[in-house]
């Protein structure tokens, strides 16, 4: 099995048609329905998202512009009051849903928890003025680098409660990755755990905190808050560490919602580009809260007797969108899964699906290759039948991965909506609405209403039919993102003037290249930057490059993405030695160590290659399309003109 390709996918031509018992009782009902949507957001796009701002959420006091948009900057609902913490829970306490599951949680051994939204409100209360205590106000930035517990949930809502702004750091993440960020936003106090469970191991988050902050070296942490969860011995730091759970029990479970301007900063969370280190994705307040609230209604289908699953992490976009924010703001049944497949448990997310009678189930295709490697038996051992709505997210799926959750998971039953977005996007822009739109599998089909997507050459021209070119946005969207962290220039030159505009039309460039077919159906293909997609973690070739180059033994270092069937792209690194260093199998595996030091584990190199010289052009660029061809084993096409040396080529072909 392997990533579609262009050949693949153009001969797709299989198309699924929503079920009428779907639709007949879907938001979504028709593909009349949705196009009906469509023409009126393309119409008048003010129009329908303050018609949704109005009747899907609560707003203190209501805005008196809905759209001010000085490309590249754009500023929705302007003036209006609002607070996604209150959408997420004050609001349905009130109603029949105050007694209602808001959150599901299994922790990797076993253990769970269930809060009600009454009783998550009432946590999300008192961590607020715990916050308060610690002197964390209204525009403070706190990092959260928690395992997959609710008191990640917790500690998001609570920010967004009193205005101060998250930003979550994946557990995954090493303490030189986790400094860097806490560093660029400046963070005034830390969320963090002792440790947290991954595949029947412990993550020592705490060690990695103080690491991250030996030496002062993110002088602007003050407090550090700390979780139990896996009661190993950790150092305290007196005056800087305290248990949350000691905090937690003295504080009052009264904090009014903190009615936030529309435009406030909500979070800021990083991601890799082509160039540079992360950059931090700044979302705001209103924009965000209906743009992951229709996104989650409409195309999970969400209604309230349904239990919903993702099984993203909390520390990327998908968690923060689509486990916490867009199903709480609906007043959905949120299920988190602290585990993950493992030898000791390889059946655990079909025993989460039973166990719970989870109805929507949103996943990653980097999984669904891993669950069809460990074999369908897994599945079939379990009741599925809960199950009536499935998701794909993070990469393409190749159409027989498709297929598989089609037929296996899905059991012919469930529509699946493939879902194409971004971090910098803030909620889903390409997808099938369930009950509307049939599906082809490989493809992420039609944009969401409202959002007008099209695929460009470098110029901004449209490219015709089934042709590749590059997937761009033409109208700003409620959920975009509104700046870099600290860098509107950054913001500017990466996403809107890639393409450069034309008569005052901005274009946002996604850095994904695309088709679109016959019938308007979007096929993604992947990263047409240097960012590489590894088991749906998005890397830049850079940041993994600096990590090499900062060990004493290497000079240089290219690294490019190597199709891999289970992880989508692995990471090869091309490495050039200093003077009087030998290349061995024991310095490799130092490599591979020290960029799981310097990034985490996700960046680890598949393989590294030793080479006397990387292939450069005349002006220095290294050629990173011949070293994708050389790692992916192909034939060495195109132009090679610009070459420096075409020794340096043969050599590195003898290998
Ligand atoms: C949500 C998320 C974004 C990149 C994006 C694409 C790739 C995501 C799909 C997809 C094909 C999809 N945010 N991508 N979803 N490619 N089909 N349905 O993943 O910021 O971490 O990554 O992921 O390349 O640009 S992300």
């Amino acid at each position: 099995m392997s990533q579609p390709t262009i050949e693949s996918i153009l001969h797709e031509d299989r198309i699924f048609e929503p079920a009428a018992e779907f639709s007949s009782s879907a938001h979504i009902a028709s593909l009349q329905q949705y196009q009906q949507l469509y023409d009126k957001a393309k119409a008048d796009p003010q129009a329908f998202w303050a018609e949704l701002a109005a009747t899907e959420l609560h707003w203190f006091q209501t805005w008196d512009t809905v759209l001010d948009w000085q490309p590249p900057f754009a500023k929705w609902f302007v003036n209006g009051k609002i607070n996604i913490s209150y959408n997420c829970l004050d609001r349905h306490l009130t109603t029949w849903r105050r007694n209602k599951a808001a959150l599901i949680w299994e922790g990797e051994p076993g253990d769970s928890r269930t809060l009600t939204y009454a009783q998550l409100h009432r946590e999300v209360c008192q961590f607020a003025n715990v916050l308060k205590q610690l002197g964390v106000e209204k525009g403070d930035r706190v990092g959260i680098y928690l395992p997959m517990i609710p008191e990640a949930a917790i500690a998001m809502l609570a920010c967004a409660r009193i205005g101060a702004v998250h930003s979550v750091v994946f557990g995954g993440f090493s303490a030189e990755a986790l400094r860097d960020r806490l560093v660029d936003v400046q963070a005034k106090l830390v969320v963090t755990a002792d440790g947290g469970w991954r595949k029947d191991a412990i993550v020592p988050l705490k060690e990695q905190v103080d690491k991250a902050l030996a030496n002062n070296s993110a002088p602007n942490v003050e407090n550090v808050l700390v979780v139990r969860r896996t009661e190993q011995t950790i150092a305290m730091e007196p005056g800087r560490d305290h248990w949350w759970h000691d905090l937690q029990a003295g504080a009052s479970a009264d904090c009014p919602a903190e009615p936030m301007n529309s435009e406030d900063m909500l979070f800021v969370l990083y991601t890799s580009g082509s160039t540079g280190k992360p950059k931090g994705v700044v979302h705001t307040t209103g924009g965000y809260n209906l743009y992951t609230h229709i996104t989650t209604k409409w195309i999970f289908d969400l209604k309230d007797t349904d239990v919903y699953w993702c099984t993203a992490d909390v520390g990327w976009i998908t968690g923060h969108s689509y486990i916490v924010y867009g199903p709480l703001s609906n007043g959905a049944t949120s299920v988190m899964y602290e585990g993950a497949p493992r030898p000791s448990n390889p059946g655990c997310m079909w025993d989460v699906i039973e166990r719970y009678g989870v109805n929507i189930f949103y996943t990653a295709p980097t999984a669904i290759r891993a669950f069809i490697k460990m074999g369908e038996h897994l599945p079939n051992a379990r009741d599925l039948s809960s199950l009536r709505l499935l998701g794909t997210v993070g990469e393409p799926i190749n159409p027989e991965a498709w297929m598989w959750y089609h037929r296996i998971i899905g059991k012919g039953r469930c529509p699946i909506v493939d879902t194409w977005w971004q971090t910098e996007t803030g909620g889903i822009m390409i997808t099938p609405l369930p009950g509307a739109v049939p599906t082809k599998p490989g493809s992420a089909t039609l944009p969401f209403p409202g959002i007008l997507a099209e695929i460009v050459d470098l110029e901004g021209n449209p490219v015709p039919t089934n042709e590749g070119g590059y997937l761009a946005v033409r109208h700003p969207w409620p959920g975009m993102m509104r700046t870099v962290y600290g860098d509107r220039d950054r913001f500017r030159r990466t996403y809107w003037e890639h393409i450069p505009p034309k008569d005052g039309q901005y274009l946002y460039f996604a850095g994904d290249g695309a088709r679109c077919d016959q019938d308007g159906y979007f096929w993604v293909m992947g990263r047409v930057d240097d960012v590489i997609n590894v088991a749906g973690h998005r890397l830049g070739t850079m940041e993994i490059e600096s990590a090499l180059v900062s060990h004493p033994s290497v000079a240089e270092a290219a690294v490019v993405g190597k199709p891999d069937d289970l992880k989508g792209e692995e990471i090869v690194a091309f490495v050039t030695l200093e003077n009087k260093i030998t290349a061995s199998d024991d310095l490799k595996n130092e490599l591979k160590k020290h960029v799981v030091q310097e990034i985490g584990a996700i960046a680890r190199p598949g393989e590294i290659k030793f080479a006397d010289a990387l292939p450069k052009t005349r002006s220095g660029k290294i050629m990173r399309r011949l070293l994708r061809s050389l790692a992916a084993g192909e034939e060495i096409s195109g132009d090679t003109s610009t070459l420096e040396d075409r020794s340096v080529l043969e050599k590195l072909r003898e290998g």
